[in-house]
C-alpha cells in the first residue's frame, strides 16, 4: 500500500489501554503480516519508535536515528499510524494514551492549529502571538457552517444555536435556559483572551443592535480594574466573572450581566464537592475552581493593591492613571507618577513591556463612556484611586516606647483626606488609633506601629474592593437586562488561573494518580458540623483571643486520627484534596476569614463628603442591618456571615446556574512558562493535560470502538486488499470480506450503528438532556450514547 502503517489493526481502544497482552498479540501478527507497527518509547521523554522484533521479555525498537534499542514489553505504548496525525478530536485516535494525546496536540499546534477537539472539551493552545484565526472571514465561515475544525467560534456558534433551537421547542419546559462556556487552565494560558474571543463571535452573530458594542467594552473596565501583570502573565485576571450575555426572541444582544467572585477564599471551593454529584462535567468545574482558590493561598485579591511580589504589579488601572491622566485631572487630584507612590513602587515593576498605560487610559475612558458612566461619576472614581495610592504614602512615627504611634502630618494623609472628602484630624485618629466597647463606656486604645499599618492598608484595600463591585454594579445597570428578559443568554464563565503547578511539584504530588476518586472523606472533614475544619474556622474566628496557631492547634487535635488530615510543625498542616495532599499554612486564617472594617473604618468613610466613600460604608452595614433585622425577627442567632460562608453561598448559587444549563468546555493549555510563541514544553503540557483529566474525558466520552468509518469509506480504502473478488458489490459485505480476510477477530471490530440511525439517536440524547435535569438525565445521557456508537 502507498501508506503500509495505515493498514495497522484498530482495537477496542479502552481495553487495550489495560491490556497489554492483547496489545502484543497484536504486534505479532501485524510483524507477521509485515506491516510496520509504530510505539512510544518512554525514555527521559516519549520517543517514537518502530518495532523491529519481539520476545517474551524485550522488543527491539528501531528508534528514527537509526539505532536499534531493545526495552522491556511494559516500557512501551501502542503509537498511532501516521493517517492520524493531527486528527481533529482526540476522540478519533486508535491508540489513545498520553503520548499520543501529546504528540496529536503538539502536531496540530506546530502546524498553526491550536485548538483541538478532546471529546466534548474543546483544548485551546495559547500561541502566544497574533494568530489569524479570529478575522471576519472566520466568523463568517463558522456562522454559515462553511468550516468545522476545532475553534472557540464553533464553540460559541453551537451555544448560540442551543440557546436559539432551546426557547423555541422547549419554551414550557425551561424557564430559564442557557449555555455556559467554562474555561480552565493555569495562569496565562489563555482564559481570557479566549473568553473575548467568544464575545466578538457571539456580538457579531447577535449583533445589529445598540448594545453590542457597550457589551464588549465591559472587558476594558474590568481588565483595568480587575487584572495585574504577575509573574507568570502580564494581564492577568485576579477575580473570576461568570458574563450573562442576554439575547431577544430575534437572537439579537439585548443586555448583559457581569457576575464576579472576588473572594475566593481557601476553602470555599472545596465546599463544591459537597454540592455536586460525580458527574463529569461537574467534576471538571470543580477542579477548576478547586485549584482557582487553593493556590491563592487564602489571599484576596485585594491585598495586591497594598502588597505583592517583587515583579508584579498592582492593578492595571493605577498605572494608567498616572500615566493618563490630563493634566486638569492631574491637578485636580493632585496626581504625580507611578515611582512617587509607595503602594506602585514597592513591587519594583512600574511598566509592562510593549504596554502603552497612557493609551489605556484612554480606551479605559471611551469604555466608560460607552458603558454611560457620567463624567462625574468617572472623576468621583478617579479621585478613589488617587486616594488609595495617597494612603499608602502615609507614614507613621512611633511615640511612646510601647510602639504607639500617630500619623505623620504630611501630602499622604491630607490629599487622601482631601479626596475621601473627610476630615484631616479624623483620618489621621482612625488610622492610630481604635475604640472598643467595655460595658456602656468605650475606650480609646492607641495602635502599634503594625496595627497601624494593618489599619491604613485595610482602608486602601477595602475602597478598591468596594469601588471595583460599584463599577460592575454599574456596568450591570447599564447594560440592563431587566429591559428584555426573555430568558436566552449564554454565559461564560472566565476564572482566573491557578498558579502553582511547581508548589504543588514541590509538595510531589504525583499527578498520574489523580483520577476521579470518592472524597467523602475529605467533605466530611472539611464540612462536618459542628467539628469540620471550616465549623471550627468559623468559630474560631468569633474568639477575640483566637489566634492562627490556637486554630491550628485547635485542628490537629480535633482530626488527629483522620487519615485525610495531617499536622505539621507550627501553624501548618495538611489535607488530602480530590486532587492531591496540598499544605496549608495557617498564618492570616482568622484575620482573613473574619474580613471586617473595623467599625471606627466604616464610620470614616460614613463621615466623608464625597459620596462613594459614603455609599461603600452603606454597602458594608447592608448585610449586618439585613442580620440584626433577621435575628429580631427570627429565633435563630445568627453569627455574621464569614467569607467563608459569604461565598459558599455565591458558589452554591453559582453551582445551581451551572448544574441547569448545557455546559462547554474550554481546556486552556500553556505551551511553556516563558509566555514566549512556538515554544512547547512537553512536560508542562502533559501536567496541565494530567491534572485537568482531559484524557479522562476523552476515555468516558468515545466508546471502545475509536476508529470509526463508513463502510464506503473503509470498501474503498481497503478493498483492493482482498485477495477474491466478492460477488457482492456493497460496501457493507466488501467490509466484512476484508475484515474476514485478514483474521481480525470479530470482537476487534463492530459493524456500527448506521450514520443516520445514529444521528437519530444522537437527536435523541440532545433532547433527553435538554429535558430532564441533573445527574440522572446525564447517566442516562451516558448509557444512550455508549449504546449508540
Ligand atoms: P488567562 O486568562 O488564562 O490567565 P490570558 O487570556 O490573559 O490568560 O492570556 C495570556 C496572554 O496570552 C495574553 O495576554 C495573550 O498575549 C496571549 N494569548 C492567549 N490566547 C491567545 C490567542 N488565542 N491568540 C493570541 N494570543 C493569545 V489568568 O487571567 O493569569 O489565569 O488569572
Ligand atoms: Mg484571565
Amino acid at each position: 500500500t502507498n501508506d503500509p502503517t495505515s493498514a495497522t489493526v484498530q482495537l477496542p481502544s479502552a481495553r487495550l489501554l489495560d491490556d497489554k497482552l492483547e496489545w502484543r498479540d497484536t504486534i505479532k501478527y501485524a510483524l507477521k503480516k509485515n506491516l510496520q507497527v509504530w510505539c512510544w518509547i518512554s525514555n527521559a521523554r516519549w520517543e517514537l519508535g518502530q518495532i523491529h522484533t519481539i520476545s517474551r521479555d524485550y522488543v527491539d525498537i528501531l528508534l528514527s536515528n537509526g539505532n536499534v534499542h531493545s526495552v522491556s514489553r511494559e516500557s512501551i505504548l501502542p503509537a498511532n499510524p501516521h493517517i492520524l496525525d493531527g486528527v481533529d478530536n482526540l476522540i478519533q485516535l486508535s491508540y489513545l494514551n498520553e503520548p499520543a494525546a501529546l504528540h496529536n496536540i503538539k502536531y496540530r499546534y506546530a502546524n498553526g492549529f491550536i485548538y483541538t477537539k478532546a471529546g466534548p472539551v474543546l483544548v485551546a493552545v495559547n500561541p502566544f502571538k497574533e494568530v489569524p484565526l479570529y478575522g471576519r472571514d472566520y466568523v463568517i465561515a463558522y456562522k454559515q457552517k462553511l468550516k468545522d475544525s476545532p475553534h472557540i467560534f464553533a464553540i460559541a456558534d453551537t451555544a448560540f444555536n442551543e440557546m436559539m433551537r432551546d426557547k423555541k421547542f422547549e419554551l414550557a419546559l425551561l424557564d430559564e435556559p442557557f449555555c455556559v462556556m467554562s474555561h480552565s487552565g493555569e495562569s496565562g494560558a489563555g482564559k481570557t483572551e479566549t473568553t473575548k474571543f467568544a464575545m466578538q463571535y457571539l456580538a457579531d452573530v447577535g449583533g445589529g443592535g445598540s448594545i453590542e458594542d457597550e457589551v464588549l467594552q465591559t472587558n476594558s473596565i474590568l481588565e483595568a480594574f480587575g487584572n495585574a501583570k504577575t509573574s507568570r502573565n502580564d494581564n492577568s485576571s485576579r477575580f473570576g466573572k461568570l458574563i450573562e450575555i442576554h439575547f431577544s426572541a430575534a437572537g439579537k444582544i439585548c443586555g448583559a450581566k457581569i457576575q464576579t467572585c472576588k473572594k475566593l477564599c481557601l476553602f470555599a471551593a472545596s465546599h463544591f464537592m459537597f454540592y455536586i454529584s460525580t458527574d463529569f462535567f461537574s467534576s471538571l468545574i470543580l477542579q477548576t475552581l478547586m485549584h482557582a482558590s487553593l493556590t491563592r493561598k487564602g489571599t484576596p485579591t485585594k491585598s495586591r493593591v497594598v502588597q505583592r511580589e517583587t515583579g508584579e504589579r498592582s492593578y492595571h488601572v493605577f498605572y494608567q492613571l498616572c500615566a493618563g491622566a490630563s493634566r486638569g485631572l492631574k491637578e485636580e487630584l493632585n496626581l504625580k507618577a507611578a515611582y512617587k507612590y509607595e503602594y506602585l513602587k514597592q513591587s519594583d515593576c512600574l511598566t509592562i513591556d510593549n504596554v502603552d498605560d497612557a493609551k489605556r487610559f484612554h480606551v479605559l475612558m471611551e469604555a466608560l463612556d460607552v458603558i454611560k458612566i457620567s463624567k462625574e461619576d468617572q472623576k468621583n472614581v478617579f479621585s478613589m484611586l488617587a486616594a488609595v495610592l495617597w494612603l499608602g504614602n502615609i507614614a507613621f512615627s512611633v511615640i511612646d516606647n510601647e510602639n504607639h504611634v500617630k500619623v505623620i502630618l504630611g501630602e499622604g494623609v491630607t490629599n487622601a483626606a482631601r479626596l475621601m472628602g473627610c476630615e484631616v484630624p479624623n483620618l489621621m485618629l482612625s488610622l492610630s488609633t481604635r475604640k472598643i466597647q467595655a460595658g456602656n463606656d468605650s475606650i480609646v486604645q492607641k495602635l502599634t506601629l503594625q496595627q497601624a499599618i494593618n489599619t491604613r492598608d485595610a482602608l486602601a484595600k477595602s475602597i478598591y474592593c468596594n469601588l471595583f463591585d460599584w463599577l460592575v454594579g454599574q456596568i450591570n445597570k447599564s447594560l440592563g437586562v431587566g429591559k428584555c428578559c426573555t430568558g436566552r443568554s449564554i454565559s461564560i464563565l472566565d476564572i482566573f488561573g491557578f498558579e502553582s503547578f511547581n508548589e504543588y511539584a514541590q509538595d510531589g504530588i504525583d499527578w498520574a494518580k489523580v483520577e476521579f476518586l470518592d472524597n467523602a472523606d475529605c467533605l466530611n472533614l472539611l464540612e462536618k458540623k459542628p467539628l469540620g475544619v471550616i465549623s471550627l474556622l468559623d468559630e474560631e474566628s468569633t474568639f477575640p483571643k483566637a489566634t492562627d496557631m490556637t486554630f491550628a492547634n485547635k485542628l490537629k487535635q480535633h482530626f488527629a486520627g483522620n487519615h485525610c488530615f495531617k499536622g505539621e510543625r507550627g501553624g501548618a498542616f495538611r489535607i488530602s484534596h480530590y486532587a492531591g495532599e496540598v499544605l496549608y499554612n495557617s498564618s492570616g486564617f482568622l484575620e482573613k476569614n473574619r474580613d471586617t472594617l473595623h467599625a471606627d473604618l466604616v464610620q470614616l468613610l460614613l463621615s466623608c463628603a464625597c459620596q462613594l466613600p459614603q455609599s461603600f460604608a452603606n454597602n458594608i452595614l447592608q448585610p449586618e442591618k439585613e442580620l440584626s433585622r433577621f435575628r429580631q425577627s427570627s429565633s435563630f442567632d445568627l453569627q455574621k456571615q464569614s467569607v467563608v460562608a459569604k461565598f459558599k453561598g455565591q458558589l452554591f448559587k453559582l453551582m445551581q446556574r451551572l448544574e441547569s444549563t448545557t455546559p462547554h468546555f474550554i481546556r486552556c493549555i500553556k505551551p511553556n512558562s516563558k509566555q514566549l510563541p512556538s515554544m512547547y514544553e512537553h512536560d508542562l503540557v502533559l501536567q496541565q493535560l494530567r491534572c485537568c483529566g482531559v484524557l479522562e474525558v476523552v476515555r468516558i466520552s468515545r466508546s471502545g470502538y475509536p476508529t470509526r468509518m463508513t463502510h464506503q469509506l473503509f470498501a474503498e480504502r481497503y478493498g483492493f486488499l482482498l485477495l477474491q473478488t466478492s460477488s457482492s458489490q456493497d460496501a457493507l459485505s466488501l467490509s466484512v470480506a476484508i475484515l474476514q480476510q485478514f483474521n481480525v477477530p470479530p470482537e476487534m471490530y463492530r459493524i456500527a450503528v448506521l450514520e443516520d440511525a445514529r444521528n437519530r439517536i444522537l437527536q435523541g440524547i440532545v433532547w433527553v438532556q435538554k429535558n430532564f435535569r441533573g445527574l440522572q438525565a446525564r447517566n442516562f445521557y451516558q448509557r444512550l450514547r455508549k449504546g449508540a456508537t
